[in-house]
């Protein structure tokens, strides 16, 4: 568990930097889930870095709020897909990792274009249902921002992977209750998502997403409940801008590249654990 926990440290100090380096981009959603995906892409998911587009044996996983790209890229060169030094291009001309994931750029790791908010679920849940017709017993994931739950197509989904029973499915939502021009309940209040997920039919489970102890666990959890008729959400409660103090909380960090004395006081609080990039 102290592995895993370096590990998400290094990704903060990878979103800060590139977010940082390329004066865009969007460092809260991005710190808040550190966590999630580090235990995700280290420790739960069964993967193969060498990276085959269709995921055929192996679990797979969907980023639907595609804006923390820098999160997604850090883990993904991090746990071996391809170089970190290729991180240092974030967001530049004619690189592979564009400001939002897009497919035709070809980067391992990277199976939709995701950005336009509300889509990812839908993706998974066609993903989930080929292997089943594959009979592959694999997994499917996808992340959520609890803002992109504001868009229509998003419910759509969750009541169609219920009646199709799609089981083999985890689906978390980054609870953070932030989103780009202020707090979920003020821009569009969602109420209780946990009770609205369990109304359409899902098995849902509630985690702290930066405590890597729970989250490890819950996901293991969230694994054995797979395959009982229903597909699997779990609620994950972050922070937005988690390990920098001064983005914590805070919306105004939702899409916004800290100057170069924000980046040092952020790289302050954030130990380097696996060398930067
Ligand atoms: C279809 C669509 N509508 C609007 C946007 C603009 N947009 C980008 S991020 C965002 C807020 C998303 O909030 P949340 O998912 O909670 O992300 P967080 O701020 O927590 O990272 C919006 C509205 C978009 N990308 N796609
Ligand atoms: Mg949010």
């Amino acid at each position: 568990m102290a592995e895993l926990t370096k590990i998400a440290s290094q990704v903060r100090r990878d979103i800060v930097r590139m977010v940082h380096g390329a004066a865009s981009g969007h460092p809260g959603g991005s710190l808040g889930c550190a966590d999630y995906f580090t235990a995700l892409y280290f420790k739960v998911m069964k993967h193969d870095p060498s990276f085959h587009m269709d995921a055929r044996d192996e679990d797979v996983f969907f980023l639907s709020n595609g804006h923390i790209s820098p999160v997604f890229y850090s883990t993904l060169a991090r746990s071996g897909y391809f170089d970190i030094k290729e991180l240092a291009t974030f967001r530049k001309i004619n690189s592979r990792l564009q400001g939002h994931p897009a497919t035709h750029e070809h980067l391992p790791g990277v199976r939709i274009a995701s950005g336009s908010l509300g889509q990812g679920m839908s993706v998974a849940i066609g993903a989930a249902l080929t292997k089943k017709l594959n009979s592959d017993k694999h997994l499917v994931y996808s992340l959520h921002g609890d803002g992109e739950l504001d868009e229509g197509q998003i419910w759509e989904a969750i009541m169609f992977a219920v009646h199709h029973k799609v089981d083999n499915l985890i689906s978390t939502v980054d609870w953070n209750g932030q989103q780009i021009d202020g707090t979920t309940e003020k821009v569009m209040n969602l109420g209780n998502i946990r009770q609205k997920f369990e109304a359409f039919g899902w098995t849902t489970i509630e985690m702290n997403g930066n405590n890597m102890d729970e989250v490890v666990a819950t996901l293991e959890k969230a694994k054995s409940m797979t395959g009982q008729g229903k597909p699997i959400a779990i609620m994950m409660h972050t922070v937005m801008g988690k390990g920098v103090d001064f983005m914590e909380n805070d919306h105004n960090w939702h899409g916004v590249a800290p100057n170069d004395e924000q980046l040092a006081k952020a790289l302050a609080q954030l130990p380097e654990t696996l060398g930067d990039y």
